[in-house]
């Protein structure tokens, strides 16, 4: 048997923590920061122990990317816009590859994560979703990679709850794994009540509602 990393009050071995778009550009002084973001820092990190198999996501825009503002004439950030996919929130540019707002925050405890899922690399898509982008229809990767490995239960934690977690949570559901979301391990955004939209969207899904002190381990 392969070594297991230590872990104390730990959660089944078929149960992955899925982290969040814990980025610099969505912490406070980022540029699409989510208010008080960087408090889950902690909070994941201290989770983070207590699961034999951790997995991050990273926003990962090409620069010019078609879900920024600057990318269509005229448009200010937080306008929607028609893609040929649907409609699709304009962004202030963030998290662009390789630059200092798409790193990790750098107090999260990434040594112990053992697979990074960028998303968001293609031009004209973006991905909310750790699962599928928006489109809803090109994969990402996840799935696959949780079903080889025998992982059956995604836990989901970061930024922002309303966005790329509750996107996460819903296409989750929607491969056929439990989920649980743990509520103070996250922040939103809150753009035009999306945050209450997005609590009930993930209630009627079936996505199991935890904190970080009540999740059974
Ligand atoms: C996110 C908006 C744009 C997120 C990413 O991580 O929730 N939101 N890109
Ligand atoms: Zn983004």
């Amino acid at each position: 048997m392969p070594p297991t990393p230590p872990r104390s009050s730990g959660m089944p071995d078929d149960t992955a923590l899925v982290i969040i778009d814990v980025q610099v550009d969505f912490c406070p002084g980022g540029a699409l920061a989510v208010n008080d973001g960087d408090a889950v820092v902690p909070v994941v990190n201290r989770l983070a122990d207590r699961f034999s198999t951790v997995v991050l996501t990273q926003d990962w825009h090409p620069p010019g990317h078609s879900s920024f503002a600057s990318a269509h004439a005229g448009a200010a950030p937080f306008s929607m816009a028609e893609m040929p996919y649907g409609p699709q929130v304009l962004w202030p540019d963030h998290c662009v590859q390789g630059t200092p707002g798409a790193a990790f925050h750098p107090d999260l405890e990434v040594t112990r994560a053992q697979m990074i899922v960028r998303k968001g690399f293609r031009p004209g898509i973006d991905s909310y979703s750790a699962f599928f982008e928006n489109d809803r229809a090109t994969a990402t990767g996840l799935a696959g990679y949780l079903s080889d490995r025998g992982l059956r239960h995604i836990v989901l934690c970061g930024l922002a709850t309303d966005f790329c977690v509750a996107y996460s949570a819903m296409d989750g559901r929607k491969v056929g794994l439990a989920v649980t979301l743990v509520e103070d391990a996250c922040r939103a955004i809150d753009l035009d009540g999306s945050l209450d939209a997005a609590m009930s969207d993930m209630r009627g899904a079936g996505v199991t509602l935890a904190t970080a002190e009540t999740l059974a381990g």
